[in-house]
């Protein structure tokens, strides 16, 4: 795998443009924090885009629960992501058949397309989910190809999750078979080895989102379990995505900073820097 390459020559070498772009935003800024922020207002949401900004790669939302939705919301998260240079990850795990997933990310009420920059999807439905999203990017009237990508769901942080064993070893298949969308995982461990029993081949750069990061707890009452920014690294992640250890803390800028020098320490020596 590519987890002793530096984001520096990752950005060099991907030959997605939107992971060079995720790449070049985690060196420049010295971050590999994913705030993962689950903001039920539009206010709270820009509020906490706005401050966090300067210390993420990139910002997840789950736009369908903001309770005052309305298209504006995200055309002020672009700005936002433009000021800040962030991207925008909408956390919508498409499940369901090509021609419905189609609509979801395309149309509809929310229109994630035309703002999100990554995307992702369970690997429930099978094949036919990944190449029905990846095909609607490649046409003619989309505009925004280069700077839209697809992550795999390929394991879950919720206790008793059945994404695992050949669901996992799908995800990679797929991954590798639509790397012109896909540029990786959300998952908590190296897929390559324990997960598929398949290495991960040399010339391939999957991005690995780890989720379930917490500095403070262990996990909460409804099934999430944590780990630490240092051990999420340390087991592959090239991105850590944290919510309420931050956003839901008294001081959510000065933990940003924390979850920062943690993940970018537990990186560098990863690189052995
Ligand atoms: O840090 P938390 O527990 O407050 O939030 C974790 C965030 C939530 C979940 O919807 C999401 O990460 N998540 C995901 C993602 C990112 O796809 C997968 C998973 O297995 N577990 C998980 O918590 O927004």
């Amino acid at each position: 795998s590519k987890s002793q390459v530096s984001y520096g020559e990752r950005a060099q070498q991907h030959p997605h443009p939107l992971a060079r772009k995720l790449f070049e935003i985690a060196e420049s800024k010295k971050t590999n924090v994913v705030v993962s922020a689950d903001l039920t207002t539009s206010k709270g949401l820009l509020d906490i885009a706005d401050k966090l900004g300067p210390y993420i790669a990139v910002l997840k939302t789950h736009i369908d629960i903001i309770d005052d939705y309305q298209y504006s919301v995200v055309e002020e998260l672009k700005a936002l992501a433009a000021k800040h240079n962030f991207l925008i990850f909408e956390d919508r795990k498409f499940v369901d058949i090509g021609n419905t997933v189609q609509k979801q990310y395309h149309g509809g009420a929310l229109q994630i397309s035309s703002w999100a920059h990554i995307v992702n999807c369970t690997m429930l439905p099978g094949e036919g989910i990944v190449q029905a999203l990846t095909q609607t990017t490649e046409g003619d009237n989309f505009p925004h190809k280069d700077d839209r990508a697809l992550l795999i769901l390929a394991t879950m942080t919720s206790k008793g999750s059945l994404a695992t064993g050949e669901y996992t070893k799908l995800s990679v298949e797929c991954a590798r078979k639509y790397s012109r969308f896909v540029i990786g995982f959300v998952a908590s461990r190296t897929l390559g080895d324990i997960e598929t029993k398949t290495a991960v081949l040399d010339n391939e750069d999957f991005v690995m989102f780890t989720t379930g990061v917490n500095i403070a707890s262990k996990g909460d009452k409804l099934g999430q379990q944590y780990q630490t920014p240092k051990s999420a690294v340390e087991t592959g992640a090239d991105f850590i995505i944290a919510g309420r250890g931050i956003y839901a803390v008294p001081d959510p800028v000065e933990t940003a900073k924390q979850y920062r020098e943690e993940g970018w320490n537990a990186y560098l020596s990863r690189i052995g820097k």
